[in-house]
This record gives structure tokens, C-alpha cells and sequence, in this order.
């Protein structure tokens, strides 16, 4: 699909299968006469000579004068359309041949069959949206949560973009301060603004930029699952714990040491909160080379987890613990850990290990223990109440900017590099049009978010590809 060609008339069904109703889209130079060639009105005028934004009742003949259905077509002119062209929607009966029938007749009469989110393609490259806008609209349709969808609503709506809009402002002004330095750098005599002032700016906007690269956590977690890493030794269940929260047999259990050797995912709603759970190779010291990776990428996902939880085989937790604690602990700082002693059916008194083992917390891991049985299911319960408490998601309201979309954090933390060198850049007294080079960065790199003329074909059609179609 050539993502730029725009010119012609496209059509296609937008409402799933299976509803009472189905809807077909056309939009494009041609969509009111192309579907007035298929639709009879009832009574009155044919769709081309009536006024936008009207329903018009009427049938869809075939070609041989059969009545295919009996409808009604909204009416929408360019550009005070989504897509910002003219064009119609067909409510047909949902049946599937119907709006097959229906979707034939306009291709006949010279409709292209749509390619995923053309039509929120065509509202971006007419203006109606920028980018970060059109990618909110897919999150939208995803949406699966009232955090999701407030997320995605906030987006949709133009908060991010309104945000963004400020700091380009910022940094425009900034930009042609330092320009003016440099167009009269050769008279001495002239004063310009002084330094501190542009450093204010500076720190303004990095404020701004470093706040939406942080709420990336949060939106991240809310949109795809908070990562929960289940870690520990091989064989002290940690497969069968991943089993029993997702309460389906997803993961390979064995009495064999080193049985996961992959990581594992999978999430799971739990009390409204989505959890995206991370089963990992149990980590022991091995000469096996694809083991080996396999613990890599264990504390890989540790490192990228914001909850941790430490499976202990209870018949040998003193040991355990001993063994793991400095490879362990040093890297929870910041998160929440769980110290899970499992196997508890076969220890009857598992409540020494920890006060028993001299370990040292980092002042900023917020540290937990549970006793349960995996296999028994037993204390799963209780260990979910945890995990809800250990969540503790902010609220987000429909008014909050949070970035969810990875294309817009690597964006903005681009963009905070930038706005970093801009920062040394002053306090070190460097040159002007050193400084405006970096600003310059940073400036790009928020253009790319909401999709400035620099977008490239390439970039588009990676996100609209993911769209529906119909959208
Ligand atoms: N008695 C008892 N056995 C358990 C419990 N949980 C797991 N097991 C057993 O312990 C063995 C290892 O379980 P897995 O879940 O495969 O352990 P793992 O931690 O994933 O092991 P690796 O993938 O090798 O790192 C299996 O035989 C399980 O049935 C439990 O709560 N009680
Ligand atoms: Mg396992």
C-alpha cells in the first residue's frame, strides 16, 4: 500500500461480526457519488444534491434491480469529516453477506477495499489529528480497562499534543535567542540575554520532558501489565507458582533441575489490576551454554520488573537465600520484593528463614515474605493481595499526560539527551551555535512524536499497519 496515496475512494466494513447492525465507511473525492450509484433513497433527492450530516433511508439494489438491503447512509462533506474528505456510512442489516454484497457494488463502482487505518491515516494527513493522536485512537479501540481507556481518551483528545505544543513554544523561543547572539556576536557592544535566563528555560523544559519520560513506567505497566519477574533457584517452583496465578498450565513443571530455560510471560487481571507475569530459568551456576542465556536473560527481566518475586524452596530456604542474596537483593533497590517461601506443605514451620539469615536490605527495597504451597495452591490468595497492594498504581484521570506508546518514550528520551547537552552546553559557556545544534535535537525529536513534515513514509506505515481495518 503506498501510505501517501490519498486520492482516490475507499471503503470498508467498520463494525465487527456478529452485531444486529454493520456499518460500511466510504470516504474519498467520489464516496457520495459512488454510493448514490448503489442507493436508492426512499423518497427524495439523490445523496449528492442533499445537506451533510443527515441520515437518508433507502435500499441497496444489485446490479440485476434486486434489493439487497434496506439501510440508511450518514452523509459527512469534507473537510468537517473524520477523515476530512467527504463521506458516507451504509447501516446495513449485520449480516455478513450483506455487507459483503454491499462492500462488492462499491468496489464495482470504483471503491478501493481499505488497508488497516487508512481512514484515521487520511484524518492525520489532513490535519484533523496529529499522529500521537491517530495512535491513541487504535489504544482507544484496545482499550480494555478504565485506566486504559482514560489513557488513551486524555491522548486521543490532544492533552499530550497541547503539552508538547507548549514545549516547542519554549524551545522556539529559546532557539531564536541564541540565534540573535550569534547574528550580532561580531558587536561587542551589544547586550544579549544573559545566560541564566536561558538556563531557566533549559531546566523548565527538562522538567517537563524528564516528567513525561517517568510516567512512561506508569503507563507502561497500566497499558501492557506491571512486570512481576518470578526469580529464584532451580526446582524451588517457580513454574508451578506462574501456573497457579494464571490458574492455567502454561509453563512446564519437572522435577528436573534448569527445566524453564526461557523466559515465560503472561498476564493476568487481577482485582482490576493487570499483572503481566515473567516465569524465568532458575539461576544456578551451570556449564550448559544455552542455560547460561537463559539466566542472562532472568536477570535481564529482574532489572525491567517493578515487582519481584523470589521463590525460596522452604526445605532449604536458609541456603537458598545465602546463595542468591548478593546477586538478589542489589538489584531490587526501587522495586517491591516478595520473598515467596514455597513448598510450605512439606516444611510445617516455615516462619524462621529470613529473621534466621543475616541479610542486609538496601534502605529503598520495600521487602515482604509469604509462605505458601504452589502445587497445593495453597496461600495464592494471599499472595495476590499482596501483589494489589504492592501495584499501588497512581490514579490516572482523563486530564493526566502519561506516555504509554514506546514510540513516544524513546522520542522523548532522545529529546531529554538533548535538552541535557543543551543544559551543559551553557553552563560550560559553549558557543552558541554549538547550543542551538542541540536544541535543534531536541526540538526534531518531539516533532517526530506528533508527526511534523519530517514523518517518513516508513514510520506511518508501521503504525497504521497495526490499526483495525475499518478505522
Ligand atoms: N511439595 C511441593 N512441591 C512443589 C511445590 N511447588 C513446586 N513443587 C515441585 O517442585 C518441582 C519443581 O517445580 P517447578 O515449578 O518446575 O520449579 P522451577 O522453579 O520452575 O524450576 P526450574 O524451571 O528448573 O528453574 C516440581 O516437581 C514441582 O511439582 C510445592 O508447593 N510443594
Ligand atoms: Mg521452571
Amino acid at each position: 500500500m503506498n501510505i501517501l496515496y490519498t486520492d482516490d475512494t475507499i471503503c470498508a466494513i467498520a463494525t465487527a461480526q456478529g452485531g444486529a447492525i454493520g456499518t460500511i465507511r466510504v470516504s474519498g473525492k467520489e464516496a457520495i457519488s459512488i454510493t448514490d450509484k448503489i442507493f436508492t433513497p426512499a423518497g427524495g433527492a439523490p445523496l449528492s444534491e442533499r445537506k451533510p450530516y443527515t441520515l437518508t433511508f433507502g435500499h441497496i439494489m444489485s446490479e440485476n434491480g434486486e434489493i439487497v438491503d434496506e439501510v440508511l447512509v450518514s452523509l459527512f462533506r469534507g473537510p468537517h469529516s473524520y477523515t476530512g474528505e467527504d463521506s458516507t456510512e451504509i447501516s446495513c442489516h449485520g449480516s455478513s453477506y450483506i455487507l459483503q454484497q454491499v462492500m462488492q457494488l462499491l468496489v464495482k463502482n470504483g471503491c478501493r477495499a481499505a488497508g488497516p487505518g487508512e481512514f484515521t491515516q487520511r484524518a492525520f494527513l489532513n490535519g484533523k489529528m496529529d499522529l500521537s493522536q491517530a495512535e491513541a485512537v487504535a489504544d482507544l479501540i484496545a482499550s480494555t480497562s478504565a485506566a486504559t481507556h482514560r489513557m488513551a481518551m486524555s491522548q486521543m483528545r490532544g492533552g499530550f499534543s497541547r503539552e508538547l505544543s507548549a514545549l516547542r513554544e519554549k524551545l522556539l523561543h529559546l532557539t531564536s535567542l541564541m540565534e540573535l547572539e550569534l547574528d550580532f556576536s561580531d558587536h561587542e557592544e551589544l547586550e544579549f540575554a544573559d545566560r541564566s535566563e536561558l538556563s531557566e528555560i533549559a531546566s523548565q523544559v527538562e522538567t517537563v520532558i524528564n516528567g513525561l519520560v517517568h510516567s512512561f513506567s506508569v503507563g507502561n505497566a497500566i497499558k501492557n501489565g506491571i512486570p512481576v519477574a518470578i526469580i529464584g533457584e532451580t526446582n524451588a517452583g517457580k513454574s508451578t507458582l506462574l501456573n497457579a496465578l494464571l490458574n492455567e498450565e502454561r509453563a512446564i513443571v519437572s522435577d528436573i533441575h534448569g527445566t524453564t530455560r526461557d523466559v515465560i510471560e503472561d498476564t493476568m487481571n487481577i482485582d482490576g489490576v493487570m499483572f503481566r507475569f515473567i516465569d524465568t530459568a532458575g539461576i544456578r551456576e551451570t556449564s550448559d551454554e544455552i542455560e547460561s542465556i537463559g539466566i542472562e536473560r532472568s536477570f535481564q527481566k529482574l532489572d525491567q520488573a517493578s515487582i519481584v518475586l523470589w521463590v525460596i524452596d522452604s526445605t532449604e530456604a536458609k541456603a537458598q537465600i545465602e546463595a542468591l542474596k548478593d546477586k538478589v537483593i542489589p538489584r531490587c533497590e526501587g522495586k517491591k520484593l516478595i520473598l515467596v517461601m514455597n513448598k510450605c506443605d512439606v516444611t510445617p514451620d516455615p516462619a524462621v528463614f529470613v529473621s534466621d539469615t543475616e541479610i542486609f536490605f538496601p534502605e529503598n527495597v520495600c521487602m515482604e515474605t509469604i509462605s505458601i504451597s504452589a502445587k497445593n495452591r495453597k496461600g495464592i490468595a494471599e499472595l495476590q493481595e499482596l501483589l494489589v497492594k504492592a501495584a499501588a498504581l497512581p490514579e490516572v484521570t482523563q486530564n493526566d499526560v502519561v506516555v504509554s506508546n514506546i514510540r513516544h518514550y524513546e522520542a522523548l528520551t532522545h529529546a531529554l539527551e538533548a535538552i541535557h547537552r543543551v543544559q551543559d552546553g551553557l553552563e560550560m559557556n559553549l558557543s552558541g551555535d554549538l547550543v542551538s545544534q542541540d536544541l535543534r535535537e531536541c526540538l526534531f525529536h518531539l516533532a517526530e512524536i506528533v508527526g511534523g513534515e519530517i514523518t517518513n513514509d516508513e514510520v506511518l506505515g508501521n503504525i497504521f499497519r497495526n490499526f483495525c481495518i475499518g478505522k
